[in-house]
């Protein structure tokens, strides 16, 4: 099967309104074609800058707006940031993911730092990865000769739905900073969220526009809502285990070389639940105790689950290796 990012609406739909059974067995066959199902991508994130953001994202605890108990902290220094960055390596991450609170990247002091951040932790041999807010052309330049491997920044939905959830910046402006990213050398990291209240159509939506980028993802977080007390959206229902296995393995199927992550959401997941997803295809997980803000498994626990499914770590680079 080859690389389409040719992708129409009503194609995609037909993929994600498979019988589930029947979908998963496409998508594990597609996982199979293109990838080593042992192997999942193991990733760490860490808050340098929480908090305090001026954005209204329905869905997001650390909106200044919102009342959500979470504290509010400066940039982290870069010790503290390369102490932990170098236990998620002692622990099995290859990737590790610094997220800030920002609307958008300053040229200022903090951009430095983070700058520095960023070279210390490709020292370590970590992939790293960055999800700071909106970027210029030249900032992306910047980070990537800094060594950054990748960027987070995701969609979240689809284009029609995106400003019921979002109204401080538009869609347009988050694919303006995909294309500063792609155009920087660096691999795009971007996906979404299930459970803001999207219709079926919008999940396609958000897998179209995904799929249909001038390059599909490197890799594409989908995460269940975390309704956190305090957003806009803390009363949303539950995400059903065959909505998130559904999304898994349709972004499988149309991006068959991409990481598909299952990202946040696994607390509440039991580990069949989690087996389910990475049968669909996902090939790659969020692990440490916390997301950002919010509980996750922790390394032990992934390690452990690891060894029941007979899964392991995939190797830093490994997709540059495999382009050589
Ligand atoms: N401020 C930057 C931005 O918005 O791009 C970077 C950090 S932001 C927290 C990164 C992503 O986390 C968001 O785009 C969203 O997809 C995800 N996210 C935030 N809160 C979430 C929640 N409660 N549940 C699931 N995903 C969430
Ligand atoms: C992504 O798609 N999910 C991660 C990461 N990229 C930055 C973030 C999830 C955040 C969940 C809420 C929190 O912990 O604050
Ligand atoms: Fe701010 Fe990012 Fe949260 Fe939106 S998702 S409120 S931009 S930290």
């Amino acid at each position: 099967m080859t690389i389409r990012n040719d992708w129409t609406k009503e194609e995609i739909s037909e993929i994600y309104n498979t019988p589930l059974m029947e979908l998963i067995y496409k998508a594990a066959t597609v996982h199979r074609e293109h990838q080593d199902t042992a192997e999942v991508q193991v990733c760490t994130l860490l808050s340098i800058k929480t908090g305090g953001c001026s954005e209204d994202c329905a869905y997001c605890p650390q909106a200044a707006r919102y009342n959500t108990g979470v504290d509010v902290q400066a940039l982290m220094k870069k010790e503290e940031v390369l102490a932990y960055a170098e236990r998620a390596k002692n622990a099995g991450s290859t990737r590790f993911c610094m997220g800030a609170a920002w609307r958008e990247v300053r040229d200022n002091r903090d951009f430095d730092r983070v700058i520095d951040m960023v070279k210390g932790v490709n020292e370590l041999g970590m992939e790293v990865c960055c999800t700071l807010g909106m970027l210029t052309e030249d900032q992306a330049k910047k980070l990537h000769d800094a060594g950054l491997y990748s960027y987070n920044h995701n969609v979240d939905t689809s284009a029609e739905h995106y400003h019921d959830i979002i109204t401080t910046r538009t869609y347009e402006d988050r694919l303006n900073t995909l294309d500063n990213v792609r155009k920087a050398g660096i691999s795009v990291c971007s996906g979404g969220i299930i459970g803001l209240g999207e219709k079926h159509e919008d999940r396609i939506g958000m897998l179209h526009t995904l799929s249909t980028l001038p390059e599909h993802p490197g890799s594409v977080p989908i995460n269940a809502l975390v309704r956190v007390k305090g957003t806009p959206l803390q009363d949303n229902p539950k995400i059903e285990i065959w909505d998130m296995v559904r999304m898994i393995a349709t972004a499988r199927i149309i991006m068959p070389r991409s990481m598909v992550r299952l990202s946040a959401g696994r607390t509440e997941m039991s580990l069949s639940e989690q087996a389910l997803c990475f049968m669909a295809g996902a090939n790659s997980i969020f692990t440490g105790e916390k997301l950002l803000t919010t509980p996750n498994p922790g390394f032990d626990e992934d390690m452990a689950m690891f060894q029941l499914f007979g899964l392991k770590p995939r190797e830093a680079f490994k997709e540059e290796k495999e382009l050589v």
